[in-house]
């Protein structure tokens, strides 16, 4: 079988609107292994993961990343896909990197948001050639909580103020001692914050997306998306790998998800991204 390319209006639509859906790019087999996959790591969280729903508040929604570099189901992930093709093909790149792969679960019933954001301000990565493709494994649509971008938002040349699922309305140092050191400051800052998009369909221009298990969204980190409460009577679950293109370089800052640290790496703040070990190549064409 031929490997899974984009055609040249879904590159059109990545480029223009920040996000493409390519459907069935991974197989019923793969998907099922990678829910498999993932309800272990749901049974025993990385120190990254763990449930986000206050214990007193209906539905589960559960976050866990950066598992390839301990997990070898999810290290093999990494080459089992055509998604790294698929971003290399998006961003223009010859070579993609992994920078990690992230889980998201809500169960039927889960009120929390993960509010309109950008994936930029959390990374201490930059560049124009970054991009996430989250892969739905189950159906779901924007009431069963899959994800709603703002179309074009990543030609903005603006970074809006990161906001962290449950924790939403809550002050920047109350933000920090729930979630890491730095974090406060890195919040402040940002003086730009997010609108509240979808009160302006007039300016703005919002789209979800009906997804079906294999289905992914291909989104720039600078586009801004969320997801809603899980309204439907099934469990979503989704895989976000984050990929990094020919153009991606070190930018470290306090604050910064403190996955990978600048104890972790050689390089240097501006440095291109060049280590091979902790930012495995994916793809390289
Ligand atoms: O799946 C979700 O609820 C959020 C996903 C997300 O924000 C992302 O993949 O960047």
């Amino acid at each position: 079988m031929s490997p899974l390319v984009l055609n040249g209006d879904d590159v059109d639509r990545f480029r223009i609107d920040g996000v493409v859906c390519v459907r069935g790019a991974v197989g019923p087999e793969l998907v099922a292994r990678m829910t498999a996959a993932v309800d272990a790591v749901i049974a025993e969280p990385t120190r990254f993961g763990g449930v986000i729903t206050e214990p007193d508040k209906p539905g589960m929604f559960f976050q866990d990343r950066y598992l390839f570099p301990t997990n070898p189901t999810f290290r093999a992930f990494l080459h089992e896909t055509p998604l790294a093709g698929l971003a290399a093909q998006a961003t223009g790149s010859t070579t993609i990197r992994a920078f990690y792969d992230h889980i998201f679960v809500k169960d039927p019933g889960t009120e929390e948001n993960f509010v309109w954001h950008q994936d930029r301000p959390y990374w201490p990565v930059d560049g124009s050639q970054i991009c996430s493709t989250w892969l739905a494994l189950t159906a779901a649509d924007v009431e069963s909580s899959a994800l709603e971008f703002v179309r074009g938002s990543h030609r903005w040349d603006r970074t809006f103020r990161p906001e962290y699922p449950a924790l939403e309305g809550r002050s920047p140092d109350e933000v920090e001692a729930a979630l890491w050191r730095g974090l406060a400051e890195h919040i402040r800052s940002f003086d730009d914050v997010c609108p509240a998009f979808e009160e302006h369909p007039d300016i703005y221009d919002v789209v979800g997306f009906a997804v079906e298990p294999g289905d992914v969204l291909l989104f720039d980190y600078r586009t801004v998306h969320r997801s809603g409460p899980n309204s439907g009577a099934s469990r979503r679950v989704a895989i976000s790998w984050r990929w990094l293109g020919d153009d991606a370089i070190w930018a470290p800052k306090p604050g910064a998800d403190p996955i990978v640290k600048p104890a972790d790496t050689a390089l240097r703040p501006g440095d291109l991204i060049t280590d091979d070990d902790v930012f495995p190549i994916a793809y390289a064409g």
